[in-house]
């Protein structure tokens, strides 16, 4: 019987599976009903008495060493499963390339086009206070804007916002730097209106500013006008129409020639030929005041756009919606855009 026992323990020491399959079968050879371990205990009552301590304890060592043997093998089984699943991080990959949204497209874009001729990029921050996004920019007390309704309040006394518009952050380029400034602030901005196919209450705009002795209305329409043929194509026209902003005086919107029917007259242009990007004018004095800039010596431009309006004018999008949704199949249509 000791030989027997010791003849099995190396059986079990000596054992290897090579699947999970031969390690199952190995556990009902020695551990189900009518296996090994079973038929010893069954073979126990013919030992002598005075064997009984030993065997038995031999028999136990034995069973432990099987089941020992088993939750190691299994462990091996289940870590080589993992190695498996783990990705190899050197192969190449045979996942679709990513594209770029296109409002990054688009901002891009704008960015490049005043980069080349001398325009900087700012940002700053998107929770800001009363003075930077409303008071700076000669907002008076009881303007709209600044009415719960229009505008996402973090607090109240001292006011503190989302941002409106990024004009928040050339005021902050006003007060640290002196002219001449010339830069833009591309960034998100929130305003508390319902969504819509034309409106949400998160978008982008580029601001841009230019601030220097002598700047007049004359430059801000040969900035605009190269802005326009750059970004929609060289035989782009503008108009500028008469418009009001709290910040600006005079002020202006200018519109480009339809894109989409180069003029004639399409639902597009709502048939006038037309459309309107944006919004400009020459900055008001109260405002280069409050921003500590000489308004007897300084003069400046400025303008401000929407991105998403830019957007869908230039790949004739419909929805706005279709921006934040970022369904696959709309953002792979600009794969090939930079
Ligand atoms: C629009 C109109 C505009 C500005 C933005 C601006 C900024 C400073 C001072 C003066 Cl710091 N003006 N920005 C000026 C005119 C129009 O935006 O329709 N935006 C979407």
């Amino acid at each position: 019987m000791k030989e027997k026992i010791g003849n099995l323990l190396k059986d079990v020491k000596a054992f290897n599976a090579n699947n999970i399959e031969q390690l199952e079968d190995f556990r009902i050879k020695y551990l189900s009903k009518k296996g090994v371990i079973t038929a010893l205990f069954a073979d126990f009552k013919d030992v002598p008495p005075e064997q009984r301590k030993e065997i038995g304890q031999l028999i136990n060592s034995l069973k432990t060493t099987i089941q020992e043997k088993i939750v190691t093998l299994k462990e091996g089984f289940e870590n080589a499963d993992k190695t498996i699943v783990k990705p190899d991080l050197t192969l190449p990959s045979d996942s679709p390339l990513g594209a770029r949204h296109p409002l990054s497209i688009v901002r891009n874009n704008i960015i490049d086009i005043f980069a080349r001729i001398g325009f900087t990029v700012s940002e700053g921050p998107e929770i800001e206070d009363d003075f930077h996004n409303f008071s700076a920019l000669n907002f008076p007390m009881d303007h709209p804007a600044r009415d719960m309704q229009d505008t996402f309040f973090i607090e109240k006394d001292p006011d503190i916002a989302l941002r409106t518009h990024t004009s928040s952050v050339q005021v902050r380029v006003m007060e640290n730097s002196e002219p001449p400034i010339r830069t833009i602030s591309p960034g998100r901005v929130f305003r508390n209106e319902a969504i819509s196919a034309r409106a949400h209450c998160i978008f982008h705009q580029v601001e841009g500013l230019y601030i220097d002795t002598d700047v007049s209305f004359v430059d801000l329409k040969q900035t605009l006008y190269y802005f326009a043929k750059e970004l929609f194509g060289k035989d782009t026209k503008t108009r500028f129409r008469p418009s009001y902003f709290p910040f600006t005086e005079p002020s202006a919107e200018m519109d480009i020639s339809c894109n989409i029917c180069g003029g004639k007259g399409c639902n597009i242009c709502k048939y006038t030929g037309w459309v309107e990007i944006l919004g400009c004018g020459m900055v008001d004095p109260n405002v280069l005041n409050s921003c500590n800039i000489d308004s007897s010596k300084y003069t400046g431009f400025a303008f401000g756009m929407g991105i998403e309006r830019i957007t869908m004018l230039k790949y004739q999008i419909n929805d706005l919606r279709l921006f934040f949704e970022n369904d696959v199949r709309f953002l792979e249509q600009f794969k090939s855009s930079i």
